[in-house]
């Protein structure tokens, strides 16, 4: 039994001795595709469209069976595909109309081929190998192709050249240099002129790409998981690799329109007065707004669904306050639920009797600790416990909050009580999960914490009122996050480098399907100056999620609070923002359709211009 602290997405090394497939010993032919049978394990390759196959490898032979929580579609509902296969003695061909499959019989390997004969995605010979506990792939990178998506990632916009694990955590303080974010989404886009293809590597447990660090020719991909699993999606534009990319893994609905404005948030404002005071600054002063977000200092003792009675004592009142004025109210929701056996907290008690709290290995219930102190972790793997999350959310919307902010779903929680130099640690990776008929551990659904707690808001919002768009905001993601929520980039600081940084952060996020993004405007932790709140106001404006907040402590980071001259210059670019709107909404309505970005790199709108592949200081709106 492993204990907290002892794993923060670090696992054993590898041990030495590795296997291999060998070679082809028997083909088999299915409706939708293949099974090789190699010396050693078994390959399945399915023909989902003629841009989109799915290759899986088992070195037992044997597949596992489709989670409830897969966010990828599954096999049965693509309509059939055509494909041709034609057999020599070296090797066997697969061809859709799109695409080709190379497959060598000895050693096995794969590699494709675009209606041109340009080859890509090439496993190297004995590319394939695995050891007690991981499996790795080992492709050749082309040397005019750059990488792209990777989901939530700092630095700059072409990601070739260095290593990425994923694994969802809280990474306050993060920098250009950092690997995991809170989000992981183990895509990547490849892009040289004329060929695009797209990489979905379908695994939740901890994974890595090697995007040529260990070697600039090499991509590695490796799982620490029971199968490999990827699809590969030929494009050949960015576009088309994307459309087929979140046809897989879902497309963000069009948000409520009042979601495109410009949202005010802070930690906190943290009693009713501030909140209205606030609210009256933006009217006053002229300047649009269109929400007013709740942090954590709403709550009683940092409960989540409560409110605090001394300074929020009539929340229902407060929101009507705020609609006549034409505002809309986000409320944060944490995942941590505060152990309360003494006191009379329904929520605590209902899912203690209802066993929806994470237990460890030992069967003890698993806690760590977070703003309420002690607290347990609900189970959002489980479908039963999602719909009894989503229905504690009617203590915000009665009151007539509009969206709900999900923070620390990485998880974040730390093994001591905050204050006591404790560190953050995971959940164990060992503590089962799931519901009884797909019982399986904390290591296969980490990534998918953040996800599926969404996913319990979105659907919670949409039973609580069926006539309204949900409007939910998370930290934490995997691959499919859209379909749930927008994404924010967490906690960036107010500087240059940060300001800079988010424009890539957000192309690359749009680049992997999530088009419905915004980082902190103005930086959330530490101070702006009155020039970089003024510059990054103005960029803001082009965000698809356009949110001002900052930090407890730092100075106050509101349009006016940094002298007249700002004030000016963050009321234009507002302005300018709602002259946009419908543009921006039109472009929201087409990314629900096409999974396309709305803030998008040049390489995207020009992907055979290879000036284009490393500007990560640009983009074009739409
Ligand atoms: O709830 C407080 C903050 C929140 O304002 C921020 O946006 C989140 O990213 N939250 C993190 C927890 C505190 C982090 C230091």
């Amino acid at each position: 039994m492993l204990e907290p602290g002892e794993i923060f997405g670090q696992f054993p090394a590898r041990p030495p001795q590795r296997q291999t497939c060998g070679s082809l010993q028997e083909l088999q032919i299915h409706p939708r595709g293949i099974q090789l049978l190699c010396r050693q394990g078994c390959w399945s390759v399915q023909v989902l469209t003629p841009r989109l196959l799915r290759l899986r490898f088992s070195p037992s032979g044997e597949f596992l069976p489709r989670r409830s929580w897969d966010v990828a579609l599954a096999d049965e509902e693509w309509p059939p595909a055509f494909f041709e296969l034609q057999e020599s003695p070296t090797q066997v061909h697969l061809a859709t109309s799109q695409v080709q499959l190379q497959i060598d019989r000895d050693p096995l390997r794969f590699s494709f081929r675009d209606p041109q004969g340009q080859v890509f995605c090439a496993d190297l010979p004995a590319g394939l190998s695995w050891g007690s506990d991981d499996i790795r792939l080992v492709k050749s990178l082309h040397p005019a192709e750059r990488i792209y998506g990777l989901g939530e990632r700092a630095g700059l916009l072409n990601k070739r050249g260095r290593r990425y694990s994923h694994w969802t955590r809280d990474c306050w303080g993060y920098d250009a240099q950092s690997d995991n974010l809170y989000l992981a989404i183990p895509f990547a886009l490849v892009l040289r002129p004329g060929l695009s293809y797209g990489l979905f590597l379908h695994c939740t447990h901890w994974s890595q790409f090697d995007l040529g660090q260990a070697d600039p020719k090499q991509w590695a991909i490796e799982v620490r998981a029971p199968e490999l699993d990827y699809y590969l999606i030929y494009g050949p534009t960015p576009a088309l690799v994307l459309q087929t990319y979140t046809q897989l893994t879902g497309r963000t609905p069009l948000p409520p329109l009042w979601a495109l404005g410009y949202q005010q948030c802070r930690w906190s404002y943290a009693s009713a007065a501030q909140v209205l005071a606030v609210a009256k600054q933006f009217r006053q002063r002229q300047i649009p707004c269109d929400a007013i977000y709740l942090d954590i200092d709403y709550m009683r003792g940092y409960r989540v669904f409560t409110w605090d009675p001394r300074r929020f004592p009539e929340p229902a009142q407060l929101m009507a306050q705020l609609h006549e004025a034409g505002f809309r109210g986000v409320a944060i929701v944490d995942p941590g639920v505060k152990f309360d056996p003494e006191a009379d907290y329904a929520v605590f008690d209902e899912g203690l009797a209802q066993d929806f709290f994470i237990r460890r290995a030992d069967g003890h219930l698993f806690h760590g600790y977070v703003w309420p102190g002690k607290v347990l972790f609900p189970d959002f793997s489980c479908p039963e416990v999602r719909r009894w999350w989503g229905s504690w959310q009617r203590v915000l919307t009665q009151a007539g909050v509009d969206g709900i902010w999900n923070d620390m779903n990485e998880p974040a929680l730390n093994d001591r009580p905050f204050g006591d130099g404790g560190q953050i640690v995971d959940i164990p990776p060992d503590a089962p999960q799931g519901p009884p008929e797909e019982r399986t551990t904390h290591a296969e659904v980490h990534n998918l914490y953040g996800l599926l707690m969404a996913r319990a808001s979105r659907e919670g919002l949409e039973q609580l009122n069926p006539a309204r768009r949900p409007f939910v905001l998370t930290r934490s993601g995997f691959a499919g996050i859209q379909r749930w929520a927008a994404v924010w980039t967490g906690d960036n600081q107010s500087s240059w480098e940060h300001l800079e940084m988010s424009l890539p952060m957000l192309l690359n996020l749009g680049l992997s399907g999530v088009s419905f993004v915004g980082a902190d405007i103005g930086g959330f932790g530490g101070n702006a100056t009155p020039e970089l709140f003024a510059r990054w106001m103005q960029m803001g404006i082009l965000y698809p999620l356009m949110r001002g907040h900052s930090a407890l402590g730092t100075r106050p980071h509101e349009p006016w609070s940094f002298g007249l001259e700002v004030e000016t210059i963050c009321r234009q670019a507002i302005q300018l923002r709602y002259q946009l709107l419908p543009y921006l909404y039109s472009l929201f309505w087409e990314s629900s359709q096409t999974g396309s970005p709305i803030l998008r790199p040049l390489l995207y709108e020009f992907p055979d211009d290879p000036q284009t592949y490393e500007i990560s200081d640009q983009a074009l709106l739409g």
